[in-house]
C-alpha cells in the first residue's frame, strides 16, 4: 500500500498540519510531498500543480493507494478506519461523538480566527493586535470548550478526551496561533496548549518549518 499526502508549507499551512499528525499518531506509513501555494491562482483554487492531485484545488489532499481524499477531516476518517478502536477516536462511545463534536466545530467554524491569527509558526508578536469583536468571540469559546473539556476528562490524561485524539490534531494550529498573538487564556487552557506544542510529532513538524517560505509576489 503506497500513501502519499499533498501539504502546504509547513509554516503556514494549518489545514495541512492536521492530517499529517493524525497519519503520524496512527502510525500509517505515508510519503509527503510539500506543494508550492505561493503561485498564480491561490485563493482561487485554481493552482495547476494543486488541481493535479486534488479535485478542488486545496491542499492537503491524499492519494490512499490510488483513492484521492482531498480534505482533511475526511484524511482523518479514512485515518481513524485503518487501525483499531481507540486510537484516533475514543473508544467510548460517548467521548467519541462529544470528540467528534470539537473536532467539526474547529473543522467548520473559527473563521474569525484563521482571518486574522493566520498560522505562522516562526511569528511572535509582543502586543495583540486590535482585533474585532468576532474574533474575540471566537477566542474566548475556544478557551470555553478546552477549559470544559480539561475540567471533565482531565482525570483520564492530559488531551483533550484523555488519550490523543483526532479532536487534538485539528487544535494543533489553534495552539500555534495562541503562541504566536501572545492570547491570553485560562491556566488549564494554558497546560493544554503547551500539550499539544510539545508533541514530538508536531515539534518534528516544526523543525522542517521553513520560516518567510511564502512569496506573495508570485501571487496573481
Ligand atoms: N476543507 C479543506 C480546506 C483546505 C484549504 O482551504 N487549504 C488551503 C491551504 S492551507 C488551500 O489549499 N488553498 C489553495 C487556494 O485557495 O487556492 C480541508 O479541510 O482540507
Amino acid at each position: 500500500m503506497s500513501n502519499v499526502l499533498f501539504i502546504g508549507y509547513k509554516n503556514y499551512s494549518s489545514w495541512s498540519l492536521r492530517p499529517w499528525l493524525v497519519l503520524r499518531w496512527g502510525g500509517i506509513p505515508f510519503e509527503e510531498r510539500v506543494l508550492r501555494l505561493d503561485q498564480p491562482g491561490y485563493g482561487r483554487q485554481e493552482i495547476a500543480e494543486v488541481k493535479a492531485v486534488s479535485p478542488n484545488g486545496t491542499v492537503p489532499a491524499l492519494d490512499a493507494d490510488g483513492t484521492t481524499i482531498w480534505d482533511s477531516l475526511a484524511i482523518a476518517e479514512w485515518a481513524a478506519e485503518q487501525v483499531a478502536p481507540g486510537v484516533l477516536w475514543p473508544e467510548d462511545s460517548a467521548l467519541r461523538a462529544q470528540a467528534r463534536s470539537a473536532t467539526c466545530e474547529m473543522h467548520a467554524g473559527f473563521a474569525a480566527v484563521r482571518r486574522d491569527l493566520s498560522m505562522n509558526l516562526h511569528r511572535r508578536l509582543d502586543a495583540q493586535p486590535d482585533w474585532p469583536d468576532d474574533t474575540r468571540r471566537a477566542l474566548a469559546r475556544i478557551d470555553e470548550l478546552w477549559r470544559g473539556l480539561r475540567e471533565r476528562h482531565g482525570h483520564l490524561g492530559p488531551w483533550l478526551f484523555g488519550r490523543r485524539s483526532i479532536a487534538d490534531a485539528f487544535f494543533t494550529p489553534v495552539a500555534t496561533r495562541l503562541r504566536t498573538y501572545a492570547v491570553p487564556v485560562s491556566a488549564i487552557a494554558t497546560a493544554y496548549r503547551d500539550t499539544l506544542l510539545s508533541d514530538p510529532d508536531f515539534v518534528a513538524w516544526e523543525a522542517d518549518a521553513v520560516p518567510d517560505s511564502w512569496d506573495a509576489s508570485a501571487i496573481q
